[in-house]
């Protein structure tokens, strides 16, 4: 049996989190914007290295960033900023804070969306903050494509070693 895995896709709203998750487990990009309602699961499976494993990604609304309990036993946590809005990275802080005390053994990766787009403030900015949660810094675009399964790839990856981090405390 494959193992379940359990990952948050958080940010502000319109970041593109509903978008990328379908480029991602349906290879398409709608355009279109649907007001998510609170949360949305979508199961997938993805390479954690090179064992299979069964994603659940939990796409939560931006207005649901409180209720904590949707974090719970998420291994990974990614945390989307829009590369054209430079408010939505430092809404970010916020979010991290949610995920580190809600569940402080997962793993965290930043994800600038949009880089079809191109940036509208410094890149570097981006960078900052990811340094500043010890997560690594990726851009992608949910529109063309660019990097989607890359970023879901390190969301895995990094599921799976606070899994195993675990084990072992
Ligand atoms: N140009 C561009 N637009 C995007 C991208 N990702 C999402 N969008 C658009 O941004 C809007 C919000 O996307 P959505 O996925 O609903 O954001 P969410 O609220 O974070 O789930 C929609 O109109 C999308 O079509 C992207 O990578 N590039
Ligand atoms: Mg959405």
């Amino acid at each position: 049996m494959l193992r379940s895995i359990k990952v948050i896709v958080a940010g502000e709203k319109t970041v593109g989190k509903t978008s990328l998750v379908e480029q991602y487990t349906l290879g398409k990009f709608s355009g279109q914007y649907s007001h998510s309602l609170g949360l949305n699961v979508t199961t997938h499976i993805a390479m954690a290295g090179n064992r299979p494993v069964k994603l659940e990604i939990w796409d939560i609304a931006g207005e649901y960033f409180e209720r904590t309990e949707f974090y719970r036993n998420a291994s990974a946590c990614m945390l989307v900023y829009d590369v054209t809005k430079e408010k939505t990275l430092q809404q970010l802080a916020t979010w991290l804070n949610v995920c580190r005390s809600t569940v402080p053994k997962a793993g965290v990766v930043v994800v600038g969306n949009k880089i079809d787009l191109g940036y509208r403030f410094p890149q570097k900015w981006g960078e900052l903050f990811a340094n500043y949660a010890a997560a690594p810094h990726l851009t992608a675009s949910a529109r063309n494509g660019d990097r989607v399964d890359l970023i879901f790839s390190e969301l895995a990856k990094r599921a799976v070693s606070s899994i195993d981090l675990e084990k072992k405390s």
